[in-house]
């Protein structure tokens, strides 16, 4: 984002000169947050609890963090596509699978764009979904226990941005390309792009009961950048809408070469027309290579499985299915009103906001409004579409969002506010400045039929004097604003992980009911679970020994342990038998190679620790658990690799 925003800043400098002076001058006493009691609108009291959960994406953290609203208080980072060492995702042996890809393992991503699940186009509150950009994955996260359930890779797809979208009853989440490259991937000069290079637009399907994604389909586009996308709602459900820039396909010095047509597009995908073709046999299957990871919640274990071929659909072969909305220029955000009637392009270095109809849209396609083709893909004519402009609102628009009262808001990175406008009459209605160059916005159900317009949460890309200084890096941060009223008003600055892009917000409501409390002790289902002291023991296989251990306040079982070597590999199972909300255990080992383990109730997790020297090594617990929790240790013995140390273990007694 930042780079592309680069060449947004370079188009217009003066003006960036110009509404800068414009922001330090309105950075001062004035700014809303001091007129009057404002501190109450955000005040959560001790004890009590916010009315909105947010899920706001970490970007280059590949994480995603909960936030309470309006406090802005912080309860969670949910690892996704990084290791987090607090909670041992990707350096356990249950959770590595995970992160595995066709390039290997790879424990980052560039997460962007969280939407949770709907039913009946209302925002239901299971599962929230964010897209890793740069090894293409669509990841999907379980709002019962908030933790990565599954990660399935896009095969065809490089710089998967215009992700991870969903259509109104969760039949798919959409994830678009960035990048168009060669499909299949192969050796070739990068000067033959034009033409030659396509990208995919990939419909993945999500399990209605159990939310178990799969590519049902890819359609294979035209050899543009696919940018953002919204999926049509209401009239127009069986939709979708991707903004694109670099129609010009240009493969270098983008700021310059793909900023030369005055209008790029809106590609609009005719869904369900191609899912009646892909189920009546159409399409072909293309080998590929892309790993599908699901984490079992009873094993508490994840599988990767590599998957070999994916199907593809040519637009052409499914006349009807997609058309090309012109839409000035490079634009950004593709944002459709909760009424579905209405798609708005923000074009990027364009002075006004396009807003398309989806009536009128049928209507060109019934009329045949077109102005010709772009490889065959019909082009509708401009004005055909074309609902209305928003006059002048602002410079460098990014990103919209709705309220339920018929009201947009439009973010604007260069002139550094988020202006509110009218949807139907395109008057601007207000505008609040924005500290620094705002970049998405959020309205808790703003992807939906049923926005809860009282707040929205701006997510800053600069943030300079707002906070104390912490080095050359000062803190990410966003903006709540109170928007119940005819004018918007600044609440609260708070700071994030990562760098925020976009959010999903939801009531509280939908959640907090179904929030996991533990796991059943009784379902634990993995493999090297020792569901009781009883069953706990110490299995040497070769070079390989297994140590089935427990955990309960306040010992480990065994916490004496003899017989190990140097060159040894020791996996430690340990099993939290502890069935009461939010008691885990931890435990680590010197020496060892990962990071500790935080094991819920009724869990069990796995660390690998390869002991080097010998001695007598200790292990404890990293989370204070009890009064005891300091007591909470264990000794492992480790001799030479040709020792004869016999294989003991114990507690409460002398190894004899
Ligand atoms: Cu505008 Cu990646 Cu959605 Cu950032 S993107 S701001
Ligand atoms: Cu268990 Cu501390």
């Amino acid at each position: 984002m930042k780079n592309l925003l680069k060449s947004t800043l370079a188009t217009v400098a003066v003006l960036v000169a110009f509404t800068s002076c414009n922001n330090g001058a309105k950075s001062g006493k004035n700014s809303g947050a001091l007129a009057n009691n404002v501190a109450e609108k955000v005040y959560v009291a001790p004890g009590e609890h916010d009315e909105f959960y947010a899920f706001i994406s970490g970007g280059f953290s590949g994480q995603l963090s909960v936030y309470g609203l309006p406090s802005g208080r912080l309860f969670k980072v949910i690892p996704v596509f990084s290791q987090d060492a607090e909670k041992a995702y990707g350096y356990n042996e249950e959770t590595k699978p995970m992160l595995n890809t066709s390039h290997g393992f790879v424990p980052w991503d560039d997460a962007h764009h969280p939407d949770i699940s709907q039913t009946n186009g209302v925002i239901d509150g299971r599962w929230v979904f964010i897209n890793g950009n740069n090894t293409p994955r669509i990841a999907k996260i379980d709002l019962s226990t908030f933790e990565t359930t599954e990660i399935i890779e896009i095969p065809n797809s490089a710089g998967n941005h215009s992700s991870s979208f969903v259509t109104e009853n969760t039949e798919y989440v959409v994830a678009g390309t960035r990048f168009s490259v060669p499909i299949p991937q192969k050796d070739m000069p990068i000067k033959d792009y034009k033409g030659n290079f396509k990208g995919s637009l990939t419909f993945i399907t999500v399990d209605p009961e159990h939310g178990n994604m799969d590519i049902k389909f890819q359609l294979i586009m035209p050899g543009f950048d696919y940018d953002l996308s919204h999926p049509g709602r209401g009239k127009s459900h069986g939709w979708f809408f991707f903004s694109t820039y670099n129609t010009e396909e240009a493969s270098t010095l983008m700021e310059v070469n793909a900023s030369q047509n005055d209008k790029d597009f809106i590609a609009a995908v005719n869904w369900k027309k191609i899912e009646e073709y892909v189920n009546n046999g159409g399409g072909t299957m293309m080998p590929t290579n892309y790993a599908h990871n699901v984490y079992d919640e009873n094993t508490h274990m994840a599988t990767s499985t590599m998957k070999k071929e994916v199907l593809t659909v040519n637009p052409l072969d499914v006349p009807g299915a997609v058309y090309l909305m012109p839409t000035p220029k490079s634009p950004h955000g593709c944002d459709v009103d909760p009424t579905g009637e209405y798609i708005v392009g923000s074009g990027k270095l364009s002075a006004n906001l396009t807003v398309h109809s989806f009536t009128k849209m049928l209507a060109a396609i019934e009329n045949e409004s077109f102005a010709g083709d772009a490889y065959g893909i019909p082009i509708i004519e401009f004005e055909a579409s074309l609902a209305g402009v928003v006059e002048q609102p602002g410079l460098g628009p990014l990103h919209t969002e709705f309220d339920d009262k018929g009201n947009a808001y439009t973010t604007f990175f260069i002139s550094s506010e988020v202006v509110k406008w009218k949807v139907g009459t395109w008057e601007v209605l207000d505008r609040q400045p924005c500290y620094y160059s705002v970049g998405h916005l959020m309205i808790p159900g703003g992807n939906s039929q049923k926005p809860f317009g009282k707040y929205v949460v701006a997510m800053n890309k600069i943030t300079k004097d707002r906070y104390l200084p912490t080095g050359p890096e000062v803190t990410q941060s966003a903006q709540l604003y109170d928007i119940s009223g005819d004018k918007m008003e600044l609440l609260l600055d708070f700071p994030t992980v990562g760098e925020p892009h976009y959010a999903a917000g939801c009531p509280a409501d939908l959640i907090k009911p179904r929030s996991k409390k533990l796991f059943d002790l009784e379902n634990n289902n993995h493999p090297y679970a020792a569901k009781s002291e009883a069953d706990t023991k110490v299995v040497r296989d070769g070079k390989t020994v297994h140590i089935y251990m427990t955990t309960i306040r306040s010992h480990f079982a065994p916490d004496n342990i003899e017989g190990i070597k140097v060159g040894d590999k020791v996996y430690f199972h340990v099993t939290n038998l502890e069935q009461d909300y939010d008691v885990p255990h931890g435990i680590s080992m010197i020496g060892a190679n990962t990071s500790e383990l935080l094991i819920m109730p009724g869990q069990t997790e796995t660390f690998l620790w390869e002991p080097k020297q010998e001695g007598v090594w200790p292990f404890y617990c990293t989370d204070f658990c009890s009064a005891l929790h300091q007591e909470m240790q264990g000794y492992v013995r480790v001799s030479a690799a040709n020792a004869n140390t016999p294989l003991k273990w114990s507690l409460g007694e002398d190894i004899e």
